[in-house]
């Protein structure tokens, strides 16, 4: 992150002093659970995950549909800054649309292979009120099915191309396995889905590389790692020429497939005819991409850095950036008067400040604060106020004095060199948990609780041998690397193909 990023510039999603005394009242019910809950250790990845989406106030699970989550409003604010940096990535070339939710059964069967890879996951909408449906209509589970037919109408010719559009939309998968919230749901609340459109396929494979660019872009800002890999045939998107995948080294070792980009070749085209009309005249197919990554990036955000203390929260997307707690010693009244002073000045630097003058004791405040992943705590007391200084902690456990004159750079500061820490930190975890290993039995050893780096000869009946001999999944061919030769762990040929493999989520 560059000190520019943290130049305080106007915020929109910035507080105003109603808003914030609006947001105590709205946060008193989530102080009491706070207080009165310790989450449990982190080793313990499931319980931990689950205790501090809803100690922190990120989704709420007790909703009475299996696989659906209700966002509290805390965890909203967080998405919307996450979802704010998304935005600012594609916006520049890409175009925000938005297409129905419901789809026609006659268009949604259309294309075979994509049915085939979606026809156990389709919720359908059979009624309208009493009447029976003339056609029944499909809850898009993501939306090609929905666009294309409107891209043939779109695209006439190669000046329409390349074609570039997002939505950020809920989608509907109704998940047979275990569903978890914002890892595995069945409304999925936040799929930002991109389509796009090309005159060849060398332009689309362009495009997916590009998509894997932002994406990786995109993970850097929020400190989270990630790996890059090329799916192996049977698990690529249903329709797809290959498919790209990002995915995230969680805690306890498995992954999470965190966003993915899909070269579709002209299958789709082919299927709704969506030609244009090349310089020379002729009707060609265009060649098209898709990318899509959802609320897991949350899911990655809460796991990767957060504590037993709770959220652990980059600058750029944390709700609160920071929280100033007043020591309410001595000369009180002088005490407050500085501390408002700083909320001002923060806010007017476009810094998402709050004040906390609540009746707690300073000790329940912290806990507090540090549930919610705030990056910068500053302490105001009597003393500190004689010494022109204010005590600052950042989340990630350093604390120090900070001249009150210097306190605007000092917050750029730490909130830059927290990114790094955060970084740095779960890359080191992430680089730990992966191995490279020569045989079946080792890779069975490391999937356990980390990722294998094996040796594959790209057979694909090696691939299933491996798959079921491991227990773990092929995730692919690690993108950007080259290895020495080695013997497939599966039938011994020599060759330079690596896969990882793991657990995934
Ligand atoms: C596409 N079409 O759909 P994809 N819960 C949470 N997140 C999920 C779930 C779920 N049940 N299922 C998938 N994801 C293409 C690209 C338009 C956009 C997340 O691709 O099926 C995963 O991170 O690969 C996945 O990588 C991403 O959505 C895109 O879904």
């Amino acid at each position: 992150m560059t000190d520019s990023n943290l130049e305080f510039k106007t915020d929109p999603n910035k507080k105003s002093r109603a808003d914030s005394k609006a947001d105590s009242k709205t946060h008193s019910k989530t102080d009491t659970r706070i207080q009165s809950s310790k989450l449990p250790k982190k080793e313990d990845f499931s319980e931990w995950y689950h205790e501090l989406l809803m100690t922190a106030e990120v989704v709420d699970n007790r909703y009475p549909v299996k696989g659906m989550c209700v966002w509290f409003p805390f965890g909203f604010a967080i998405r919307k800054n996450v979802y704010g940096i998304i935005r600012e990535l594609l916006d520049p070339d890409h175009q925000e649309t938005q297409f129905p939710l419901l789809i026609p059964e006659n268009e949604f069967m259309k294309e075979a292979q994509h049915i085939k890879g979606f026809e156990d996951e389709v919720y359908w909408v059979t009624s309208g009120g009493t009447s029976p449906l003339d056609v029944k209509l499909a809850l898009r589970p993501t939306s090609e099915t929905a666009i294309y037919p409107m891209f043939k109408l779109w695209i006439r010719s190669h000046a329409d191309l390349p074609l570039r559009i997002y939505q950020i939309v809920n989608t509907f998968r109704y998940e047979t396995k275990h569903t978890r919230p914002l890892i595995r749901v069945r409304e999925i609340t936040s799929f930002k889905e991109a389509h796009t459109a090309h005159a060849t396929w060398e332009d689309a494979a362009a495009q997916v590389e590009t998509a894997i660019e932002r994406y990786s872009e995109f993970y850097r800002r929020l400190a989270v790692p990630f790996l890059v890999s090329r799916r192996p045939a049977w698990d690529k998107f249903p329709g797809a020429d290959y498919t790209i995948a990002l995915d995230v080294v969680m805690p306890d070792g498995r992954t999470l497939q965190a966003g993915t980009a899909h070269h579709l070749g002209s299958t789709f085209a082919r299927t709704y005819e969506i030609t244009y009309e090349a310089e020379n005249g002729e009707q060609k197919l265009i060649s098209q991409t898709c990318y899509g990554i959802s609320e897991r990036c949350i899911a990655a955000l809460v796991s990767v850095h957060g504590d037993e203390r709770g959220l652990v929260l980059p600058w750029e997307v944390a709700p609160t950036q920071v929280v100033i707690v007043p020591i309410l010693l001595g000369d009180k009244e002088k005490v407050l008067e500085v501390s408002r002073n700083l909320l001002e000045k923060l806010e007017a630097a476009c810094v998402r400040a709050r004040l906390d003058t609540s009746d707690e004791r300073p000790g329940a405040k912290f806990y507090k604060w540090e549930m919610k992943g705030v990056p910068i705590r500053l302490e105001v007391g009597p003393r500190d106020i004689e010494k022109g200084v204010v005590t600052l902690a950042r989340r990630d456990g350093v604390k120090k004095a900070v001249p009150l004159k210097d306190l605007l750079t000092a917050i750029a500061c730490e909130a830059n060199e927290l990114q790094a820490v955060l970084y740095e930190r779960a890359k080191q975890f992430r680089d730990g948990k992966i191995k490279e290993v020569t045989s079946i039995d080792e890779a069975i050893e490391q999937t356990e609780g980390g990722v294998a780096l094996v040796p594959w000869c790209g057979n694909e009946e090696c691939g299933h041998e491996l798959e079921d001999r491991v227990a773990a999944n092929i995730l692919g061919e690690p993108q950007g690397q080259s290895f020495p030769e080695a013997a497939c762990a599966v039938c011994g040929r020599v060759s330079t193909g690596r896969t990882y493999m793991a657990r995934q989520y």
